[in-house]
């Protein structure tokens, strides 16, 4: 039987882009997605490796993500690093206790000698995904900030720093001479669609764009490839998770002298994507992003709970040819 459904090639780090995952996923089918995840993010901790983005993509795909939170296990106790707390030991960073399971058998793996990708792989199919979950690459590549107390790791600063700032440089420390995971390329050569999921542009997108070979594969693609705003400032945020991020990710683009603005993000994917999805609440950018040579797409991007996320991904997947003109399909 010859297959009809799309290919799905989807980029992205964390929360945004496991709130499209999920419900892309349960559209297309299984094996129809393939989701390419930043893993600049990653971090050794009690000698764990950690892999926030893979992981937050890892529970939504399975079903089990915290909605509130939206990283971690869903009603997750943190009952060991209360213990560490106990021990007087500064446990910044959150490892619930279902969620070091993911850690232990990762790293459990990575010592036995397979690489990320077939670690990922492995975790994957231990909790039934069945969309394709791809590591940027197998190699380290670490997301570092420099602020004026100094340089630090992306989660250091993000989270023990609490984002602080100003951010004076972000850099992708071996980013330009690690290749990407097997099946990276391929998976934007070969999808009908590729979508660059509504993440941080600077933390999620840039190092995987970073990568040799990945920016010329997506500008050969440029007519099939959907960039997702992951900026939406005509309407309130609702939830403090949410303002920490946009805190965070208004810090890094100001490091890149850009604005925080849907229009500066389109400027930077242009020569990649060539449709532009823009919130309803924004639209008043979308003849100025529409003169960057896009066509716009304008939707309610807000995912704050499924059917809205079943909507979004359903307007994606009605992706019109790629022209000019702004279309309106919320
Ligand atoms: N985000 C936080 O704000 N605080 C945490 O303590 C924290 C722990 C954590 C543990 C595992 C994991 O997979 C994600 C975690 N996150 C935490 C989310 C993460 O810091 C970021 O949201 C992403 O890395 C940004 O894409």
């Amino acid at each position: 039987m010859t297959e009809t459904r799309p290919a799905v090639t989807m980029l992205g780090g964390g929360i945004g882009c496991s709130r499209l995952a999920a419900p892309l996923a349960a559209l297309l089918g299984p094996g129809r997605l393939t989701v390419i995840v930043n893993t600049a993010d990653d971090l050794w901790r009690y000698g764990l490796r950690i892999c926030p983005d893979l992981d937050t993509n890892l529970y939504a795909l399975a079903g089990v993500r915290d909605q509130a939170r939206g990283w971690g296990v869903a009603s997750d106790s943190f009952r060991a690093m209360n213990q560490l707390r106990r021990m007087g030991h500064n446990a910044w960073f959150n490892l619930g206790d279902l969620d070091l399971a993911t850690h232990l058998l990762r790293t459990e793996l990575l010592h036995d000698g397979l690489s990320l990708s077939e670690v990922t792989a492995r975790l994957a199919r231990g909790f039934g995904v069945d969309a394709r979950l791809l590591p940027m690459t197998d190699v380290a590549v670490g997301t570092q900030v420099t602020i004026p107390a100094g340089t630090y790791s992306f989660e250091e600063w993000f989270v023990k720093l609490s984002a602080a700032g100003p951010v004076e440089e972000v850099c992708y420390h071996g980013a330009d001479s690690a290749d990407p995971a097997p099946g990276v390329l391929d998976a934007i050569s070969d999808a009908d669609q590729v979508i660059l999921a509504p993440s941080n542009p600077v933390s999620s997108i840039e190092p995987i764009l970073a990568l040799p070979g990945v920016r010329d594969r997506l500008s050969a693609r440029r007519s099939s490839v959907t960039a997702v705003t992951p900026i939406i400032n005509g309407a309130p945020m609702t939830d403090q998770g949410e303002v920490n991020r946009a805190r965070a990710r208004r810090r890094l683009m100001a490091a890149r002298g850009l604005a925080n603005s849907a229009t500066a993000v389109a400027g930077l994917y242009r020569d990649l994507a060539a449709t532009f999805v823009l919130d309803c609440a924004d639209g008043q950018e979308a003849s100025t992003i529409e003169a960057d040579g896009y066509r716009v797409v304008l939707a309610n991007t807000i995912i704050s709970d499924p059917d809205r996320g079943s909507r979004l991904a359903e307007t994606l997947l009605r992706r019109p040819c790629a022209g000019h003109g702004s279309t309106n399909s919320h």
